[in-house]
């Protein structure tokens, strides 16, 4: 007589059904689980990024005092933020070899030509920079981004603009 364990089709069965029951219990939780490990990671990434913004270059303060070099057709800052609400002692120099204008446009104001710029988008003129000489000013400004021009006729439109925050 043939044993009855020796039937492959009677001993399977029973494995087969405990194996899909095991899956059926486990397989939710796996995709629970990968979810759940989706969204720590978004949120992980959200909260580096939040870190890098808060601790990077540009200070969340500000710098408390810029320098400037005017030349054609440019400003080159020593930092590309100052503090808000506060007084900003600046210093620029024309390095150039013409003369040149630190003034700066009220936050927002980008005009696309200089014949639109009129003295109520100014918020500050720090006066004009022969060549080689080097003035200072005071910049206290609201939080914001701002454009600092050259009101000197045709320096804008050549290019003579460059963007400065202002940090809260
Ligand atoms: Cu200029």
């Amino acid at each position: 007589m043939d044993p009855p364990a020796a039937d492959p089709a009677v001993t399977h069965i029973p494995y087969k059904t405990q194996n899909a029951a095991w899956l059926n219990l486990f397989a939710p939780l796996v995709v629970v689980s990968l979810v759940l490990s989706v969204i720590a990671l978004v949120v992980a990434v959200n909260v580096d990024q939040t870190t890098v913004v808060q601790s990077g270059p540009v200070a969340a303060t500000g710098a408390t005092s810029l320098t400037a070099e005017l030349g054609e057709w440019e400003f080159v800052f020593d930092s590309p933020a100052i503090a808000a609400d506060t007084d900003v002692a600046v210093t620029f120099s024309n390095v150039g070899n013409v003369e040149h204008n630190f003034a700066v446009l009220r936050s927002g104001a980008d005009p696309a030509d200089e014949e639109r710029i009129d003295d109520g988008m100014i918020v500050a003129d720090l006066g004009d920079a022969q060549p080689g000489e080097t003035l200072s000013g005071t910049l206290t400004l609201g939080a914001g981004n701002y454009l600092v021009v050259c009101l000197i006729p045709g320096h804008f439109n050549s290019g003579m603009k460059a963007e400065l925050q202002v940090a809260a």
